[in-house]
């Protein structure tokens, strides 16, 4: 058949109204390539169901009618958004999970020759196939409770120790008893930290639970600690073991470079009974160009469908990423807070240059069921990191009330030195891009 000037095959191509969304997991992309975007798609249809560069003997009319995957809706020209719809059946859904998803809808496609540019802006996944996920143990109303927040809900305050890597177990512990008595309600380790010689996860692990045993002593509240497990499979299990039978409260991972298998097997384990904290390092690889890759929604619902707890989506204002940005961040965000066929929600966590001055536009931008994450922004507070997290807590405070910060400042004197040292350093990153 003839469409938009070019020859597509029939097989791998169908009406919209003909794509029932409970049948089909459907892929969004946005392409560039010398074909119009409806070649593209059926290009895409093709390599990532049941087809090759020619047509082969032992394909049958089974496989044909059953597996093939359709081009469905697409923009006109060679530059632009394309549906393709691939049926549910194609998919393991029992033992294959995460990878064969991505095998197939992020797959080969990336690099074939006739597609100049690719970018995966999302996928929809029909409700069986997330039903055959367990989800979030925890989801933000679990990880309320356990820090005692579900009434005020106002947002969680987070560190990252930092220098990120050096510091020795005893020196970690103290900087979290800090942090904690300050008022964080989690500390993570960076996600560049593990097992280094120079400061042993386990001793670490150990210490850092002491630490907070007594920041719970002196002031009532729970300080959760994001563990990094992050390692090879085998090592994240050793690790995470250890943690569980040492009183861990929460663990840490890097989804993108650990695996999103090496999520799920954590969260899907009985043993592990702690919230599970999922950094994104790497995902600028993917994300960051906007004709290439793949976007963060997408990461952000896998995610959420192999079982994290909490999950970095970026900031409104801070270091990272790019101008106006923040639209994006926040659907991904709602998104996480919203019902997805009964999973439970993850907590986004915005993280990367927050510092208090900054902190009520991303409150506000971002919303409030969230965990606000700084690092320099308290361990460089001149006063050290005890009054840092106290001037972090007394902005969100602020945030929450509608307070400016400046008369906020004026009897909080912890604010009003963090103020003074970064002013709104990394606001322009909240206008328009
Ligand atoms: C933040 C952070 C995080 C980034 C990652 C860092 O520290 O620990 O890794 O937030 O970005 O090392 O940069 P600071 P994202 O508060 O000191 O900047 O959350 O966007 O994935
Ligand atoms: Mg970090």
């Amino acid at each position: 058949m003839r469409v938009e000037g070019v020859e597509i095959d029939e097989t791998f191509f169908a009406r919209p109204e003909d794509v029932d969304p409970d049948s089909y997991v459907i892929a969004k992309y946005y392409v560039e390539s010398d074909l119009p975007t409806v070649k593209v798609g059926e290009q895409i249809a093709i390599e990532e169901s049941i087809g090759t560069w020619t047509k082969v003997t032992t394909e049958t009319e089974w496989i044909r009618r059953h597996l093939a995957a359709k081009v469905f809706k697409y923009e006109r020209g060679s530059k632009g958004v394309v549906y393709v719809a691939f049926p549910l059946e194609l998919f393991d859904v029992e033992t294959g999970g995460v990878p064969n998803l991505l095998s197939i809808v992020a797959g080969n496609l990336f690099g074939l020759s006739a597609i100049r540019h690719c970018r995966l802006l999302d996928v929809h996944l029909p409700r069986d196939y997330v039903r055959a996920f367990k989800g979030p143990k925890f989801g933000i109303e679990g990880v309320r409770s356990i820090v005692g927040t579900l009434e005020d809900r106002r947002p969680h305050l987070g560190t990252i120790v930092k220098p990120k890597v050096g510091l020795s177990p005893e020196q970690t512990a103290k900087v979290a008893y800090e942090a904690g008595v300050g008022g964080v309600d989690l500390v993570k380790d960076d996600e560049t930290l593990t097992n280094q010689r120079f400061c042993p996860f386990k001793e670490r692990l150990v210490r850092v639970m002491e630490a907070l045993d007594r920041v719970r002593e002196e002031t009532g509240r729970v300080v959760l600690y994001a563990a990094n497990v992050t390692a090879s499979y085998d090592g994240m299990l050793e690790l995470a073991d250890f943690a569980m039978e040492h009183g861990a409260n929460c663990l840490m991972i890097d989804v993108l470079t650990a695996g999103f298998p090496a999520l799920q097997r954590l969260a899907e384990d009985p043993s592990i009974k702690v919230p599970i904290h999922v950094h994104r390092a790497m995902h600028a690889a993917l994300t960051r160009s906007r004709v290439h890759g793949i976007h963060m929604r997408v990461i952000a619902k896998l995610v959420r469908l192999v079982g994290g707890d909490q999950l970095h989506t970026g900031t409104a204002a801070g270091k990272m990423g790019v101008k106006g940005e923040w639209r994006e961040v926040r659907e991904i965000n709602d998104f996480l807070r919203s019902e997805w066929h009964g999973l439970k929600t993850v907590m986004p966590v915005a993280s990367g240059g927050i510092h208090p001055g900054i902190v009520p536009i991303n409150v506000r931008l971002l919303g409030r069921d969230i965990v606000i994450n700084a690092g320099g922004g308290i361990h460089g507070h001149p006063w050290g990191t005890r009054a840092g997290a106290k001037a972090m807590r007394q902005a969100i405070e602020a945030a929450i009330r509608g307070v400016p910060l400046e008369e906020y400042a004026r009897d909080h004197p912890e604010l009003r030195v963090a103020l003074e040292k970064w002013g709104q350093l990394f606001a322009e990153k909240a206008q328009e891009g």
